[in-house]
């Protein structure tokens, strides 16, 4: 009699214990901590689903306006937009089929820019040197005003896939001349740097 009182009583330290075991798995920390993930889950399934603004061009593909981020009080520089200055050149990364980081390892990299004034009216132009298409060469004309004027230049290289450019002066006549380098996984002539002579108009 007194060992089924001895083994009534074990039964229920037992159960005892087995209860306090699940009343600590599932403690207030626990809980708290489960409540922050499933919200956290929530959160990032409500962020990823929401639509995005997306704001693209008339070819459809996607720009960056001014950035945001530039909020000082009293920044030292200001950020003009390309509407105000009449600069809209952008370097697409246009990947294909044929053009892709397996066939040219420098599809990344992108173009190049240089300042130079090459009509030597005190105010500095830019030419801009674009991997996938066209470079643009934009005149200064004040009050940051830049008119393009690459077709009448002769400065609307396409071919190959131009990575740089240098404004130098080469034959020291006075008018800065443009030396534009080339990469990516082409031979002869479409990989052949360029050099540009400026000159009087
Ligand atoms: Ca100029
Ligand atoms: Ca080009
Ligand atoms: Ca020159």
């Amino acid at each position: 009699m007194s060992q089924k009182n001895n083994n009534q009583a074990g039964a229920s330290d037992s159960e005892k214990a087995d209860a306090s075991k699940k009343r600590k798995i599932f403690s207030k920390p626990v809980l708290l901590l489960f409540l922050f993930l499933g919200l956290a889950a929530i959160g990032y399934l409500v962020w990823h689903f929401l639509p995005k603004e997306e704001k693209t061009n008339e070819e459809g593909r996607y720009y960056h306006t001014v950035e945001e981020t530039l909020t000082a009080k009293n920044p030292l520089l200001q950020l003009l937009e390309g509407s105000e200055t009449g600069i809209d050149f952008q370097n697409d990364i246009v990947e294909t089929m044929a053009n892709n980081h397996s066939t040219n390892i420098n599809i990344y990299n992108g173009g190049g820019v240089t300042v130079a004034d090459v009509n030597n009216d005190k105010l500095p132009d830019i030419y801009f040197v674009c991997s996938n298409g066209q470079n643009r060469l934009y005149l200064n004309e004040g009050n940051f005003k830049f008119k393009d004027i690459t077709l009448s230049a002769g400065l609307a290289s396409e071919e190959g896939f131009e990575t740089s450019v240098a404004a130098i002066d080469i034959n020291n006549d006075g008018f800065l001349d443009f030396y534009v380098c080339r990469a990516g996984p082409f031979e002869g002539d479409e990989r052949r740097n360029k050099l540009y002579i400026n000159g009087p108009p």
